[in-house]
């Protein structure tokens, strides 16, 4: 009998990539997707295929976090043996302008689901992976962090993820719950939403390349992150969940970098020189006026309390997972430049 598995946020970076490895294991897969005005399934339609077709594996449903009903109602309906909850407002600079509304789905969406589990009776049955975050660790307590650090939550979406990590922990403790939460550091790929960073510098580096695009504005380049690559995470996911016991585990590269070092990778991509410049407009007032590539500082994309450097320890992911990241730094710069240069190539429009 195939196992079913629920993924919220089915429709995101990793929701996609998890959809792909749950279905080469031979898993049904039920993804929540969000109402919208346009089409948002961009990531998995290679996945899709018409429910009415032969051998369907992938279901999509329409809900929200939001919406405890529609939970219960999709839990009760699906009877996952496992469930991924990955569904979140994720982008820490929007949560400082929608706090409330981060609070609710990433925090109390949480709960929601948990709660859904224990009504519907299935806490002994499912298993339940919580989305945490390096954002946790926040202010600088220790380096590398490791799953005993300290936490120093430095946004409104850090603390709705602190809130979702130990209500995780507590059901575990209090219902005996299989629940375990991945805390991730920073991954991407070429399927990364285009407002993060590295997503934003590697198609802006396209475009500049094709000459559709004269300057790159960014906020602060000395931020430091440990980058890894989003396919090698959502195994780790999975490999929680295989685990007689549930924990928490830390899934990192332990290597750092700056903004400013892939902003130089991804030029060096596509041989161009770079002038970095500060705040305001240059004698011409315009962008690109030198003939070099300008990088420039708009103070807009500064955060009001900044994460500074995360650099993550995941010994405990390899010795008890047998998880280590298979990609590379360098190699990630490389696969999301040369998907946004074929994109650029291909006349889709990269902005900035
Ligand atoms: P994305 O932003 O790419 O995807 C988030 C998904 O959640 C999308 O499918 C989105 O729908 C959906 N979503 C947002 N709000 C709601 C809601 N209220 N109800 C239902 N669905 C909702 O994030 P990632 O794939 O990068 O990340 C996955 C999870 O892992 C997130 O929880 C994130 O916070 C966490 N995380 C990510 C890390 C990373 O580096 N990528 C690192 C550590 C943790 P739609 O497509 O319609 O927008
Ligand atoms: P992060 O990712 O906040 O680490 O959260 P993001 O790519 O947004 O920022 C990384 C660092 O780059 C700096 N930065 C900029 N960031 C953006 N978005 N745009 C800019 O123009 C820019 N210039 C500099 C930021 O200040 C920051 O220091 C991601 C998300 O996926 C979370 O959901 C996840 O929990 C964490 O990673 C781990």
């Amino acid at each position: 009998m195939s196992k079913v598995a629920l993924i919220t946020g089915a429709t995101g970076q990793d929701g996609a990539y998890l959809a792909e490895l749950l279905l080469d294991k031979g898993y049904i897969v039920h993804g929540i997707k969000r109402r919208s005005s346009s089409f948002n399934t961009g990531r998995i339609e290679h996945l899709y295929s018409d429910r009415h077709e032969k051998d369907v594996r992938l279901f999509l449903h329409y809900g929200d976090l939001t919406d405890a009903t529609n939970l219960i109602r999709l839990v009760q309906h699906v009877q996952p043996d496992e469930i991924y909850n990955l569904a979140a407002q994720s982008h820490v600079q929007v949560s400082f302008e929608t706090p409330e509304y981060t609070a609710n789905s990433d925090g109390l969406g949480t709960l929601r689901l948990l709660e859904a589990i224990r009504i519907l009776g299935m806490e002994k049955t499912a298993r339940f992976y919580q989305a945490s975050t390096s954002e946790l660790y926040g202010k600088v307590q220790e380096t590398p962090q490791r799953e005993t650090t300290p936490f120093y939550p430095r946004s409104p979406y850090a603390a709705a993820k602190l809130y979702a990590y130990w209500i995780t922990v507590n059901y575990r403790e209090a219902y005996g719950m299989h629940a375990s939460n991945g805390i991730l550091f920073n991954h991407e790929g070429p399927t990364r939403g285009e407002t993060f960073v590295t997503r934003k510098i590697t198609r802006a580096v396209s475009a500049i390349h094709a000459g559709t695009q004269d300057c790159l504005y960014l906020g602060n380049l000395d931020a430091k992150r440990d980058w890894g690559h989003a396919r090698d995470y959502v195994e780790g996911m999975w490999l929680m969940l295989q685990q007689e016991q549930a924990d928490d585990y830390v899934l990192a590269t332990g290597e750092t970098h700056s903004v400013r070092e892939f902003v130089e990778l991804s030029f060096a991509h596509v041989g161009r020189p770079i002038e970095w410049r500060g705040e305001g407009v240059d004698e011409e007032g315009v962008c690109g006026k030198t003939g070099k590539t300008v990088v420039r500082i708009d103070p807009r994309y500064f955060r009001p309390t900044e994460v500074d450097l995360l650099l993550g320890d995941p010994s405990k992911a390899h010795a008890k997972l047998g998880w280590s990241h298979k990609t590379a730094f360098a190699e990630l710069v490389r696969e999301m430049m040369d998907a946004d240069l074929k994109a650029v190539a291909a006349g889709q429009t990269a902005g900035r």
